[in-house]
């Protein structure tokens, strides 16, 4: 009896100890499963900064997909405009073309996007696949003087490397699609944040502004502003993505609050210097509460 019993206490604990080996053993085998399916980690994210009128930004980053926040601390609205210098040019070369030629040097670059514009304190997330090479980062827009940013010292070289790192894409709630003289998107979206793919299928350069329009005003009255700015402008940057070159591609992460927004894309016609927007690249939507 009393054996017995030492048996059975000594025997009741096996039942549970073999289950937990068993799990054990599950475990051991799935973390040691081929690499191919370990968890892959999300984009890298890296923090631009700008000020009137300089960026602090690293001076090389690794390929592949990352998260690009740009914080404005400036008094006036900034944007982060990625170019990628064509194989053989260098940044000198870029930089003394646009001295000479203004927007005509982008012949030497490819637009690979970049966070759009944001009033200050504001800030823009976007999230691009970077190739490797050598890189521009400006920005274009100009205050009452008219002269562009990038002439005034937002123009800073970047290097991207080679990295064997591949993150997970981010999860996407639509898609915008840009094309000669449209934008394929979503007329209403919900408020707070969420990330968008933004692809644009050519064939020429475009960007999706993202304002919100001002209570009372129009897309009639933002179109105005931007031809002739006069006054406060009738509406408020809410970031978007810069321009891309036909084919590029990347994620834009918003966070709206309800309201009246316009898409717009303000790069010009090469032959004729018309803004796009004039052309039928600016889209009305609603984000609802
Ligand atoms: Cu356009």
């Amino acid at each position: 009896m009393f054996q017995s019993f030492i048996r059975q206490r000594a025997l009741r604990p096996l039942v549970p100890l073999i289950g937990v080996a068993s799990v054990a053993l599950v475990l051991g085998c799935q973390v040691a499963a081929p690499p191919a399916v370990q968890p892959r980690a999300a984009a890298r994210t890296v923090e631009f900064d700008a000020v009137d009128y300089a960026f602090n930004a690293p001076s090389t980053l690794p390929s592949g997909l990352t998260t690009i926040r740009l914080t404005n601390h400036g008094q006036e609205p900034h944007h982060a405009q990625l170019l990628r210098l064509n194989d053989g040019v260098d940044f000198d070369t870029f930089t003394q073309a646009l001295q000479r030629e203004g927007e005509g040097a982008l012949r030497l670059t490819s637009a690979e996007g970049g966070p759009g514009t944001t009033n200050p304190d504001g800030s823009a997330e976007v999230v691009l696949d970077l190739k490797p090479g050598s890189y521009a980062l400006a920005c274009f827009i100009s205050g009452p003087d008219g002269a562009p940013h990038l002439m005034k010292g937002m123009l800073k070289p970047i290097e991207v490397t080679q990295s064997d790192e591949s993150p997970i894409a981010p999860a996407t709630q639509a898609t915008f699609t840009m094309k000669d003289f449209s934008f394929d998107m979503p007329s209403t979206l919900r408020y707070g944040r969420a990330t968008y793919k933004v692809v644009n299928i050519g064939p020429q350069m475009h960007e999706l502004n993202i304002v919100k329009l001002a209570t009372g005003k129009t897309l009639r009255d933002a179109l105005e502003w931007e031809q002739a700015p006069a006054g406060p402008p009738p509406f408020a940057a809410a970031g978007g993505m810069n321009a891309f070159s036909a084919d590029g591609s990347g994620y834009m992460t918003l966070d709206l609050e309800p309201g009246t927004y316009v898409a717009i894309c303000n790069v010009p016609d090469p032959s004729s210097g018309t803004p796009h927007s004039h052309l039928g690249m600016v889209k009305e939507f609603t984000v609802q509460g």
